[in-house]
């Protein structure tokens, strides 16, 4: 690619829909919620809209757990309600991206109805089925084929009784993973993601597609991995993060699908545990494999020696440290992938910021700064354009998320204190970012006039878009400004970065060079004031962007609680 591909000046937003906004008041957002807010994601400025699933699934994991790949599920409306969504979006200029999710089924999609029917049926060998382990009985403890311990607590093989054998879920026991050693499954899925790009969508966001290879022996064993302390069970990720195959899969993936169509398509793998040297490979043009990677180093920087829901205080210098490093690793081949929240990731307000009334709004608009002035494509979540929270949760019947409940029980069966547990779902859990988007500031939030699937953050009265959407210092305005300085420009998008101060605990500063044109970017990120010294000639440039009305304090290097600062110079 000889000029920059579009979407290295793009902002994609993510929609939650379930979250949303629900338009039948049946308490659950819906594709009619969408269509009623586009205006505000036009008015927001982003380009691209990424919408999690909306197909018909039983619903264990939102969602994520698929059981018809073509069609839309009741709860979220019709096909038909989808095109007038999709004809919608691009009426306003901006493009749809899909959630795909082919590395697992729901138990219940036709596929996995057939293959679990007989040990001869055509499609057994579209997922992965095992015997007992050797010398052992079905149901016998430990006779799990491996000892691959579950991302949602337990073991990662169910028994089905009928046929004495073993399927594998790395999920929960209800997402069966695909076996796309099968050239018929890869058909499949590349002849169903034609048919969502001859409908017009403009692109896929790949779920956990970096573990669609796994590394299976030529006699069909799986490796065990080493014991993961306090559980019965073993760590697999060697054996199916980046598998032996994946960049052949991903490649294959591309020509069957995305090759030979216009380029206005964009991809993004979601890739946890990759790696930069990983990512260099997915995302070089010249090996058409994916545009850009979501990689998971800077959401794994506070968690604790327990994992995710043993989390500590963020350190600056960690942050600096890997995001450092994926700018310089992907600065002269491929493309980041810029995110804090989604709707795994607890809110970034509350988790790296500050969300104290005094200073919720300042840390918000400090945080997005700090990322959307990196180099890569920026992905919103919903609410985090207005700064939303984490909810108060106290006890474990307000959660529903599978992942939350399943690492409770296990967790409590293995003898940990509830109240532990307890404070690490609330800080961790992803039901923190799938409470109701705040519309305004009336009973629900303006999401439902019935009642909410689950309950509506009680800061919506202060935190709503309704609030916001003409406050100049409001968060929702802030990344108003970010998104059209990315558009407007050219050294936002692709200028050089260059850290600054990476030993420091404080301030995370960088510059950002394209031809003669220089932004330096400073973030006070914390509540007391510093001061830092900034490489000469920066007095008296120009303030392109602030978070903190008023002139800056003396020195160009002086920087009030949480303010951030974007300086231009030429
Ligand atoms: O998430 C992949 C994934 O690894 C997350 O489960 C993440 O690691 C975890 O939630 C944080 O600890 C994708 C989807 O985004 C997620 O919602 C699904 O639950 C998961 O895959 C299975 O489809």
């Amino acid at each position: 690619r000889t000029d920059p591909a579009w979407w290295t000046t793009a902002v994609v937003y993510q929609v939650y829909p379930r979250s949303f906004a629900d338009s039948d008041g049946d308490g659950i957002g819906d594709l009619g919620g969408v269509l009623q807010h586009l205006d505000h994601l036009a008015d927001l400025g982003v380009d691209v809209v990424w919408l999690s699933p909306v197909y018909p699934s039983p619903q264990d994991d939102n969602g994520y757990d698929i059981s018809d790949y073509q069609d839309i599920d009741p709860v979220f409306g019709t096909l038909e309600q989808f095109d007038e969504l999709l004809a919608a979006v691009h009426a306003r200029g901006m493009k749809l991206v899909m959630d795909l999710v082919v590395n697992h089924t729901s138990d219940e999609h036709p596929w996995f109805l057939e293959s679990r029917s007989s040990t001869d049926n055509p499609k057994r060998d579209w997922y992965w089925w095992r015997p007992p382990r050797e010398g052992m009985a079905p149901g016998q403890p430990g006779a799990e084929p491996t000892n691959w311990h579950s991302f949602f607590s337990g073991p990662t093989w169910e028994l089905d009784e009928a046929s004495g054998e073993y399927y594998l879920h790395l999920f929960s026991r209800k997402q069966p993973d695909l076996n796309w050693e099968n050239p018929e499954v890869r058909r499949a899925v590349h002849e169903m993601m034609n048919w969502w790009l001859d409908r017009g969508v403009d692109g896929f966001r790949m779920d956990v597609v970096n573990m669609v290879s796994k590394d299976v022996a030529a006699d069909g064993s799986l490796p065990d991995g080493p014991p993961l302390p306090g559980t019965p069970w073993g760590d697999g990720s060697a054996a199916y993060i980046c598998g032996p195959r994946i960049h052949e899969f991903l490649h294959e993936m591309h020509e069957a699908v995305f090759a030979g169509r216009d380029a206005r398509l964009i991809t993004v793998g979601e890739m946890p545990g990759v790696t930069v040297e990983d990512a260099r490979l997915f995302t070089d043009p010249a090996r058409a494999e994916v545009d850009m990677v979501f990689q998971f180093e800077h959401v794994g920087l506070d968690h604790g020696p327990g994992g995710k829901f043993d989390p500590r205080p963020l350190r600056l210098t960690d942050l600096k440290a890997s995001f450092g490093r994926w700018q310089a690793g992907l600065a002269d081949v491929g493309w980041n992938s810029l995110y804090w929240d989604n709707h795994d990731q607890p809110r970034v307000v509350s988790r790296f910021g500050d969300d104290s009334p005094r200073w919720r709004v300042r840390s918000a608009t400090c945080l997005a700064t700090l990322l959307h002035l990196h180099r890569g494509t920026p992905y919103v979540y919903q609410g985090e354009e207005l700064g939303m929270r984490n909810f108060p949760f106290t006890h474990i019947g307000e959660f529903r998320d599978i992942e939350s409940l399943n690492h409770h029980a296990q967790a409590l069966a293995a003898g940990a204190d509830e109240e532990t547990v307890l404070a690490g779902l609330r800080a961790m859990g992803r039901d923190n970012a799938r409470t109701p988007v705040q519309w305004d500031g009336t009973e629900h939030a303006g999401f439902t006039t019935g009642t909410p699937w689950l309950p509506v953050n009680p800061d919506h009265r202060e935190v709503n878009a309704a609030a916001q959407r003409d406050d100049p210092g409001s968060v929702f305005a802030h990344h108003r400004r970010l998104i059209a300085l990315r558009h407007e420009v050219p050294a936002v998008a692709h200028g050089d970065f260059t850290m600054l101060l990476p030993d420091h605990e404080q301030v995370y500063a960088f510059t950002r060079t394209l031809g003669d044109v220089e932004l330096l970017v400073l973030c006070n990120v914390s509540g007391e004031p510093v001061a830092v010294d900034v490489p000469d000639g920066w007095a008296g440039s120009g303030l392109l962007l602030g978070n903190v009305p008023g002139d800056p304090p003396g020195g160009v290097g002086e920087l009030r609680a949480w303010e951030a600062r974007v300086h231009e110079r030429s």
